[in-house]
């Protein structure tokens, strides 16, 4: 069995992937995209190959390719056994859906380094439009899913509950990314206790960026 994980190290979408590998303790081989080499590594001949959306991540299971972060996620639960990232009642399972969305459609796409660049080269946006618009987006998304788990009867030590899933693979490199962009975590009592709590746990730590082959 080959797992093969096309990725960048600071990317949030990518992150999500290792997370998950890492629950379901999977071993992966990492091909590092740098997306900030050569105008951006993603859109070279090789890589447009494996994905021709020219983003990362794409998972190569058995020469079988996937992209987007979710779809991957939700594959390596249905086909790997151990710890369920997706839980089995439709009820739980259409809300850590829903907060996995929350960020992957609604927050994400606005940080994305492809739209910050238009917003740069194309509009004319200087660094400080450019960062009121990233913190203006981030701030509007982290406040619903912090609305959102207030609301969530089912209450516990992660997203949704007492164990991590899905939502949390999200969660945490959303909170990265918050704060590489100037929105700070301590905002939210409720979410920086559930990123302690992912902090703790092999699966996250090795996940984390800096612990990447590729980073710098
Ligand atoms: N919806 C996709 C998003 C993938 C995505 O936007 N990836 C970013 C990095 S987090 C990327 O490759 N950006 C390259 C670019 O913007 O040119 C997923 O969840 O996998």
């Amino acid at each position: 069995m080959s797992l093969e994980l096309y990725s960048f190290w600071r990317s949030s979408a990518s992150y999500r992937v290792r997370i998950a590998l890492n629950l379901k303790s999977l071993p992966y081989v990492t091909h590092g995209i740098d997306l900030t080499k050569d105008g951006g590594q993603q859109f070279g001949a090789a890589y447009r190959q494996v994905n021709p959306q020219s983003r990362v991540p794409t998972l190569v299971h058995d020469g079988e390719r996937f992209t987007q972060s979710l779809a991957i996620i939700e594959y390596l639960d249905e086909v790997f056994p151990g710890a369920r990232l997706i839980p089995k009642d439709p009820v739980d399972r259409a809300h850590v859906r829903m907060l996995s969305n929350l960020i992957a459609c609604d927050i994400q796409p606005l940080q994305n380094t492809a739209t910050t660049k238009y917003l740069r080269e194309k509009l004319s946006l200087d660094d400080g439009k450019i960062n009121d618009w990233l913190r203006e987006w981030i701030t509007r998304g982290l406040d619903a899913y912090n609305a959102h788990l207030e609301r969530d009867p089912v209450h516990g030590r992660f997203s949704h509950g007492d164990s991590p899933t899905m939502a949390d693979c999200c969660l945490v490199p959303q909170l990265y990314a918050a704060q590489r962009f100037g929105v700070d975590p301590a905002k939210y009592p409720r979410l920086a206790l559930i990123n302690e709590n992912c902090s703790t746990m092999a699966a996250f730590q090795h996940a984390h960026p800096s612990k990447q082959p590729d980073a710098h």
